[in-house]
């Protein structure tokens, strides 16, 4: 007989998931197949994660959408079709959509179920988990699918919230269509996001203010439509496609060019680096020489070429210079794909306004001051960028043994072992977590190793009837220490952006205060070393 649940008392099941995007959603199939009692948790009223949330005008993929969707189920890769080589982000939402409802993993979900805390409860080996509702789960295992981008951050510029237009975060662009049909529009930031926002928007509105702290490196993202014999020729080489960005760095089609950057003249180089600005997405960047990455007379050959290819596309040739990065190399930071970006600032009705010459002193009712002048908007979109792969974690209060904060313990840098578990914190699972290629690769390629590997390590404790996990504080230490040395490699170690942590808007997260927030050993070295762990019947895990 059933037995009746009254409001007050906590839900059980034997794991809890926390996220419904892109990880949760493979995470929940994966438990219910093997009959396993699970929910997913999701704080938002609907499933997607970052293709729920980000509706800005031109979010899209980065990645080539067949490289992007799951690789798991045989029926999905044979029934969705891609229609555009880097999909946006409806259709993007659509996919994760048929996905979840194809398999019925919606009934798995308990949405506007924000978790604010969790609690491990050393002797019953339990983890308590409690909504902002006020609603408590209870749990043997916690999987935290929380994504690298899931804490929107603002800056804290005085009268923010004086501006009578709308204003808003492009993490929370309002679901219903906003009218911005000749309104002024400024946008803050021009990372990633930003010029996505910037190139999309330009042509659609009255007038365009960007607000540019600091230019970032951007090249074409050179999308396409798919067609219906493409998309059947693509189906037909999903094998090879996925074997291919599993042995490469990124985790996408494009391979390094292995060639060696010395091994070419100046003259063949430059040949391939015309080749390489015409390749879709991150080509220019991943299918490139690797000294770009590591050797600085590499870094600055590209740097040179793309500068002068920012050069060629902006007409005003003083507006040009201040487009192009000065205090980094092409690549230091997170690669921005760009459709028009360029090319907006040859509008009349677009306006760079360059923060490093005047800063914003505040924003009025009417739109933003800088120390120069005036901008009056009838719209402020903030595309200030996000507390990257530990924000999501430390908005709740995760308490392992003895109380311990792990917001606490990551106050400087997080610590992890393979980027899933955390000494102090046993049962909990982080997919996609800090120090793990999550946030350094294509994403999903990254999860599905991420999910198989915690699924593997479940099945194996709970065969050994085990109900307790967590990683030995050496097994820890040794892993940190590996993150190091590979970021230690990488030129980009003291770059200004989210790969190492920075963040303006974020106390603690400032410049030269590096924090070690992915593993940049590559996609294949990382999936090898957990491979192997897991053969090896998980050394420096205490399984009890
Ligand atoms: P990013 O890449 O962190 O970019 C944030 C941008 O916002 C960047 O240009 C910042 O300038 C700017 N910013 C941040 N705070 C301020 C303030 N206070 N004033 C002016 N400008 C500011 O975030 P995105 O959302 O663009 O991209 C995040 C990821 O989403 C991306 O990598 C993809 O994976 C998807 P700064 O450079 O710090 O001077």
């Amino acid at each position: 007989m059933p037995v009746s649940q009254t409001a007050w008392e906590p839900h059980r099941h034997e794991v809890i998931i926390i996220g419904a995007g892109v990880s949760g959603i493979y995470q929940i199939k994966r438990l219910t197949d093997l009959g396993i009692d699970a929910v997913v948790l999701e704080g938002d009223d609907d499933l997607g994660g970052t293709w729920y949330r980000n509706r800005y005008p031109g979010a899209r993929f980065d990645s080539e959408s067949y490289t992007y969707g799951y690789s798991w189920s045989r029926e999905v890769l044979d029934e969705w079709s891609w229609k555009e080589r880097f999909s946006g982000q409806p259709e993007n939402l659509r996919y994760l959509n048929f996905v979840a409802d194809k398999f019925d993993l919606r009934r798995h979900m308990r949405f506007d179920a924000r978790v604010s805390s969790m609690d491990w409860d050393n002797d019953a080996r339990e983890w308590t988990i409690k909504l902002d509702s006020g609603a408590v789960y209870i749990s043997r295992f916690v999987i935290p699918s929380l994504g690298p981008l899931s804490m929107p951050t603002l800056p804290s510029y005085p009268g923010m919230g004086d501006f009578t237009g709308p204003s808003f975060h492009t993490y929370h662009w309002p679901e219903e269509p906003v009218s911005l049909e000749g309104k002024r529009v400024g946008v803050i930031g021009t990372g990633a996001t930003g010029i996505q926002v910037i190139g999309e928007l330009a042509d659609k509105v009255g007038e365009l203010k960007v607000f540019q702290r600091r230019p970032n490196w951007s090249s074409p993202l050179n999308n396409s439509e798919i067609s219906g014999e493409e998309m059947v020729e693509i189906r037909n080489r999903y094998d090879e496609i996925f074997a291919s960005c599993a042995e490469s760095p990124g985790g996408f089609e494009h391979v390094p060019d292995w060639r060696g950057f010395s091994s070419l003249t100046e003259q063949e180089r430059h040949a391939h680096y015309d080749f390489l600005y015409t390749q879709p997405g991150f080509a220019i960047l991943v299918a490139n020489f690797a000294e770009i990455f590591f050797d600085q007379a590499a870094n600055d050959e590209i740097s040179a070429y793309i500068a002068n290819r920012i050069r060629d596309r902006v007409d005003d040739p003083v507006l040009a210079e201040k487009l192009i990065p000065k205090d980094h190399g092409f690549g230091m930071q997170r690669l921005p794909l760009e459709t028009n970006y360029f090319e907006a600032y040859n509008r009349e009705n677009v306006h760079l306004v360059d923060l490093s010459e005047a800063p914003i002193e505040r924003i009025t009712m009417s739109g933003i001051q800088t120390t120069a002048e005036h901008h009056d908007l009838d719209v402020i979109v903030y595309a200030t960028g996000f507390d990257a792969i530990t924000g999501g974690y430390d908005r709740i209060n995760i308490r392992g043994i003895d109380g311990l904060l792990l917001g606490d313990v990551w106050a400087d840098s997080p610590r992890t072992f393979v980027g899933v578990l955390a000494h102090g914190f046993p049962n909990m699972f982080m997919v996609a977590g800090p120090q793990s290629v999550s946030g350094s690769t294509n994403f999903p390629r990254a999860i599905e190793t991420g999910v198989d590997w915690v699924t593997n390590l479940l099945i194996h404790a709970r065969s050994g009837g085990c109900t307790r996990i967590e990683a030995t504080a050496e097994a820890e230490q040794d892993w940190v220490d590996e993150v190091v040395r590979a970021h230690e490699r990488m030129m980009f170690r003291h770059s200004k952006g989210w790969f190492t942590g920075y963040n303006s808007n974020v106390a603690g997260h400032h410049e030269g205060k590096i924090r070690y927030q992915a593993y940049f050993g590559g996609a294949p070295r990382y999936a090898a070393k957990v491979a192997e762990l897991a053969a090896a019947g998980y050394p420096g895990v205490t399984l009890t």
